[in-house]
């Protein structure tokens, strides 16, 4: 028996939260063909729905509800007895927790990190660090969260379940590849888990796990229009590339970096020397020809080295960074080191750039935002530090990690 009409468009993961609590509560909610925004503008639905956005739904004696949210609570709450809603006043406050972390502390980072990925928003660099920041403090919180539960607020599949994991849907499509999401061993087997129950996997057939992270890129990232139409008014402007390319005289674009003051410092040549010669030659060769006027030197840290395994994994970690930085080997140098052993590890990197910024190239791939980067000031410690990077043995003088970690080297990989 249907409880309701659903307004919204097809594949929406907003309505979804309605349609699987539909199916556990045993009910159904109809869901027409709609079109939106143009059906939310009849005086009907303005006067039901005034903040014109969907889904909303009409129960079944016209009575409205909007809010996702409300809405699968609505339909949850049909049959009480299947326990959506939590069984003890501490069960139904934990469901208001993961459906407000849902909304606060997940959504609004996600639509950052990919609305100007589908045309939604305008990128920009600053709030897409922040945001993918942010975004790994939550998903820490829900990986620490679910080390001892199956369920975010019950021993049971609760509504907040269904709303935590229809909101991180597009993210693990699209955001959380095969490594980003590696660390989060809890969190997806939470998320595989909700995803395979029975009343779910009928609805999401055609889930795919994202192998690469899509990552934005302005020429192909513009705004589509029918999707112009569907964005939030605030964000209705054009995209427009974060990083300025300054055309060239042959029509083409060029990047920033390729238009400073040209320096005597050749990256190629370097790196043919550090693969051709010993690292004690190396040093010298380095410290004899780079020019920090036209490149700087950043230590990169990793920031959840709790969340590190197996060194193996954690040299997985660094490979796929590296994959996703190709298009930054023509402005980088890097040497990342891992110390300690198997769960009980740390993870540092030196890079030498162009510039006096960390190249767009580089900064853009979502793995990096896992780091603190540090320009390095040159001084006896430093220069110590970098040695050490480009031995990686610190027993050899002038070499030292003694300002980073006390831990022990174990395992390093240079990006060249
Ligand atoms: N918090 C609301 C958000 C609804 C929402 O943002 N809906 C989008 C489509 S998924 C929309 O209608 N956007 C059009 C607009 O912002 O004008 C909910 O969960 O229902």
């Amino acid at each position: 028996m249907s409880i309701g009409t659903l307004y919204s468009y097809p594949q929406n993961p907003r309505s979804l939260k309605a349609h699987i609590a539909a199916k556990y509560v045993g009910k159904s909610v109809e869901e027409p063909v709609f079109d939106f925004p143009a059906g939310l503008q009849t005086d009907e639905m303005k006067e039901l729905f005034p903040m014109a956005k969907i889904p909303v739904f009409k129960t079944e004696c016209g009575k409205p509800i909007f809010e996702s949210n409300a809405i699968a609570y609505y339909v949850a709450a049909q049959d009480e007895s299947v326990g959506l809603l939590g069984a003890t006043a501490y069960e139904k406050a934990l469901v208001q927790t993961f459906m407000s972390f849902a909304d606060n502390e997940i959504n609004p980072h996600l639509a950052t990190l990919l609305y100007p990925i589908l045309g939604y928003y305008k990128f920009d660099k600053d709030a897409h660090t922040a945001a993918a920041s942010s975004l790994r403090r939550s998903l820490n919180a829900l990986e620490k969260w679910l080390i001892t539960r199956t369920y975010v607020a019950s021993e049971q599949v609760t509504i907040a379940d269904i709303v935590l994991f229809c909101t991180m849907i597009p993210l693990y499509k699209m955001y959380l590849d095969t490594i980003t999401r590696a660390p989060f061993v809890n969190l997806n087997r939470w998320f595989n888990t909700i995803l395979n129950q029975p009343n779910v996997a009928c609805l999401v057939t055609d889930f795919e796990y994202c192998e690469k992270a899509v990552v934005y890129d302005p020429a192909i990232h513009k705004p589509a229009a029918a999707k112009e139409e569907a964005k939030p008014a605030a964000a209705k402007e054009e995209a427009k590339p974060a990083a300025a390319a300054a055309p060239a005289a042959d029509g083409k674009e060029k990047n920033p970096l390729d238009l400073l003051p040209p320096s005597s410092f050749v990256l190629d040549n370097w790196k043919r020397f550090y693969s051709n010669n010993s690292e004690v030659d190396s040093i010298k060769y380095f410290w004899d020809n780079v020019d920090l006027e036209g490149y700087s030197l950043w230590l990169a840290s990793y920031m959840d080295n709790h969340l590190l395994k197996q060194t193996f994994m954690t040299c997985n970690l660094i490979n796929g960074l590296f994959q996703r930085s190709d298009r930054a080997r023509k402005y980088a140098f890097g040497s990342f080191a891992i110390f300690g052993e198997d769960n009980n590890s740390e993870l540092f990197a030196i890079y030498l750039v162009r510039g006096q910024e960390i190249p767009f190239e580089l900064a853009d791939t979502p793995d990096l935002e896992s780091y603190t980067t540090k320009k390095l000031e040159i001084n006896d410690e430093t220069k110590a530090l970098v040695n050490a990077f480009l031995t990686w043995d610190d027993s050899i003088e002038g070499c030292s990690f003694a300002s980073i970690t006390n831990k022990k080297f174990n395992e390093g990989k240079i990006f060249k």
